[in-house]
């Protein structure tokens, strides 16, 4: 665990092997986290772009697609959050044709060890969940 926040409580686990959970410290701040034995343990804050009014503090479940509930504050109010992974293969900020070919190049792949732009879930392969999870947002700019 990261030195700010030593304590954990794990909630969710998925087939990917990916963990969810809340960590907190001695002051009772809680940061919601994911964790893979690949990138070891992620405060998902630092996934969410800046200026969100978010703050994470409990993730509860992860699905094998790679979409994760939880607890948070939105400017200061308690709520539940849904997180579904980036889909946009190319980083350009948008969901449109060109991540669409991105992922039609990359479909098929399972050996992907982090080096595939559309592996939206993070399981080292490029699937039909990858090409489902862009379909969900097609269209959408950030
Ligand atoms: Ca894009
Ligand atoms: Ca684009
Ligand atoms: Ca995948």
């Amino acid at each position: 665990m990261p030195a700010a926040y030593p304590s954990a409580e794990n909630y969710g686990l998925n087939e990917n092997g990916q963990m969810v959970g809340g960590m907190f410290n001695s002051a009772d701040e809680n940061r919601a986290f994911i964790f893979d034995t690949d990138n070891g343990v992620v405060d998902l804050n630092d996934r969410i772009g800046a200026g969100t009014g978010w703050q994470l503090l409990t993730a509860i479940d992860i699905n094998d697609m790679g979409q994760i509930t939880g607890i948070g504050e939105l400017n200061g109010e308690k709520r539940a959050f849904l997180l579904t992974p980036n889909a946009d293969a190319d980083a350009d900020g948008d969901i449109d044709g060109s991540d669409i070919a991105a992922l039609a190049q990359e479909i098929g792949t399972t050996s992907c060890s982090g080096g595939c732009s559309s592996d939206f879930n993070d399981d080292d392969a490029v699937t039909t969940v990858d090409a489902f999870l862009q379909a969900m947002v097609l269209g959408h700019t950030s």
